[in-house]
């Protein structure tokens, strides 16, 4: 206990001095440490995103963070997460993020239509994603949802720059909910509950474009079937909160044996020359 006191006293003291970090594969907000780990409404809203201690994805002790709009005119009318921290800005691209992942629910009055926008590259201009997540209000139970981000999936909302200029200096990210495509939240009283939010990587994207694999029966019960465009060659299976249940190798009859897996929702990563590809799953 003593020693893990003094890692963290020495990261909080070290933390202004590090190397200027920036957005990576696997950079996440998990919101353990009490903070909303720098998402935020921007200046002077009256109902900033707060951090919820306990009641997250694996339950009790498990923190999240909640985000209330309340619709209208003004200052806090809108849905919207930002963050411009550097562990969250910077070059998309490179890094090899490919989208964004993360676990939430809808406890709110009003259905939610998330996309993620960005801001960045030498004109500050400004991206969204063109198609967006629906979060409806019959979403009351945690559940995983993917927002791609690759220069294929946004539309350029102002400024000069290109989706790619953007991608690759990213200054801000935000996640919205707005059923157009725009930088900002739509005025609506809402409420979102997030997290795990995870910025998710392959080895190539264009490659991981091109593969296309299904799976079958499902649900399940004894076996999932493949049909894929290309050799699967790996799979892992998690859990609704995210935990590995399962991992092998693909033979070549294309089968993943479920039969041991209890009941309930996964997903199952497969993957193919480095490429990889998630899909949902339910087991009976
Ligand atoms: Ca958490
Ligand atoms: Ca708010």
């Amino acid at each position: 206990m003593e020693k893990k006191l003094l890692l963290l006293l020495l990261a909080v003291c070290c933390l202004p001095f590090m190397a200027i970090s920036q957005i990576q594969v696997s950079t996440t907000s998990d919101f353990e440490d009490g903070t909303t780990q720098g998402w935020s409404n921007g200046n002077s809203s009256p109902n900033p995103p707060t951090n919820i201690p306990t009641g997250g994805p694996t339950g009790a002790g498990d923190n999240f963070l909640e985000e209330i709009s309340s619709g209208g005119v003004g200052a806090g009318s809108k849905l919207v997460i930002q963050n411009t921290t550097s562990k969250w800005t910077g070059d998309y691209t490179n890094a090899g993020v490919f989208q964004l992942s993360f676990l939430a629910k809808n406890p709110g009055a009003n259905d939610l239509t998330l996309r993620v926008a960005m801001e960045g590259g030498p004109g500050s201009s400004r991206i969204a994603s063109s198609n967006a997540i629906s979060l409806p209000t019959t979403q009351t139970e945690w559940d995983i949802f993917f927002i791609p981000i690759t220069a294929n999936d946004f539309t350029v909302v102002g400024g000069p720059n290109t989706v790619q200029e953007v991608l690759s200096n990213v200054t801000q990210i935000r996640i919205i909910s707005n059923e157009n495509i725009d930088y900002n939240g739509q005025a609506l009283e809402g409420t979102l509950h997030i997290d795990n939010i995870t910025a998710d990587g392959v080895a190539g994207i264009a490659d991981a474009r091109q593969f296309s694999v299904e799976i079958y029966p499902n649900p399940t019960y004894k076996d999932l079937f493949l049909t894929a465009n290309r050799p699967v060659e790996n799979f892992q299976i998690y859990s609704a909160l995210g935990n590995v249940v399962s991992s092998g190798q693909v033979g070549s009859d294309n089968v993943i044996p479920t039969v041991n897996l209890s009941a309930g929702v996964y997903f199952v990563k497969l993957t193919s020359n480095k490429a990889s590809t998630v899909l949902k799953f339910i087991k009976y």
